[in-house]
């Protein structure tokens, strides 16, 4: 079994499960995950939480094996393949969460990097070390890095390839958080938790409001945002929330 699609208070679990090749990416399990990830919405999860199977790797990338001798149409299709699922997590309407609890290299971190949040344990290790095989990132990485950490922090990892710890990942902003390490999948269910615990119409009009900033003129986004802001409010947890601030109580959302 390559992919293993749980349940875990209230948030799918989505465990990549390939450790002799360090959980890297092969094309059928690309094409698992896309199948996987099309059934998450109807799974009535608050949250998408991604990891790797063992405590080695994340996921190293696509597989480097399966890569050699392939046709130039061949490569292109499967560059598609493995952006569209990528795209699949960046474009769900829930959270979604990569537990790096190791190595996440190549299509490995650009899986993380499709994800809405980024936590890592102390001994992770991360790079887009594409440019070491004479190749650069396409399963999105040259696209989102830079909107993450900037253009120049982006362009060092990715021409060097070179490796980044978790500390530093912290510090230029590829990872929220190191975590303490003890209790990985906990914590990460607790960093989750601070954010399902609210209303579902909410958390997906922030998130698409959020995502549109990165594609839009301020000026454009700035209307996006009177738009979206004012769907929010004619939510009922919004009627809701403002009443139970008014009477000094606890909001009971409904996601409605
Ligand atoms: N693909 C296939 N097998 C892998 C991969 C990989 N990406 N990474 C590791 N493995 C295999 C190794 O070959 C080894 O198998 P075996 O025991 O049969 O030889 C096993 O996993 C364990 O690996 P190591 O012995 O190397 O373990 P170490 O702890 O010594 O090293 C590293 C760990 C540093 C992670 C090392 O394995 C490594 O450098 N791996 C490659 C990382 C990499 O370069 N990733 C980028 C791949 S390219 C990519 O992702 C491009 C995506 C977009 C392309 C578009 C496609 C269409």
């Amino acid at each position: 079994m390559s992919l293993a699609l749980t349940t875990r208070d209230g948030v799918a679990v989505l465990t990549i499960d390939r450790q002799d090749a360090l959980n890297a990416l092969n094309f059928g399990l690309i094409a698992e995950l896309s199948r996987l990830l099309d059934t998450v919405p109807g799974m009535g999860v608050r949250a998408l939480l991604i990891t790797g199977a063992g405590d080695k790797a994340f996921c190293a990338g696509a597989d480097i094996k399966e890569l050699m001798d392939r046709g130039l149409m061949a490569q292109r299709r499967g560059a598609e393949a493995g952006q569209r699922a990528f795209a699949r997590i960046a474009d769900l309407e829930i959270p979604s969460v990569a537990l790096i609890n190791g190595y996440a290299f190549g299509g490995g971190l650009e899986m993380a990097l499709a994800c809405s949040f980024r936590l890592a344990v102390p001994t992770a290790k991360m790079g887009l070390p594409e440019i070491k095989l004479g190749l650069i990132p396409g399963y999105g990485g040259t696209q989102r890095l830079p909107r993450l950490v900037g253009e120049g922090r982006a362009l060092e990892m990715i021409m060097t390839g070179r490796t980044v710890d978790a500390a530093e990942a912290e510090r230029i902003g590829l990872v929220n958080r190191v975590l303490a390490g003890d209790a990985p999948m906990a914590e990460a269910l607790a960093f989750l938790g601070e954010m399902t615990c609210y209303g579902l119409p909410a958390l997906a009009l922030a998130k698409q409001a959020v995502s549109r900033a990165l594609d839009l003129p301020v000026h454009e986004g700035l209307k996006v945002e009177a738009d979206l802001s004012t769907l929010a409010y004619r939510t009922e947890d919004a009627a809701e929330g403002l009443a139970a601030f008014v009477e000094k109580r606890k909001p009971s959302f409904r996601d409605r």
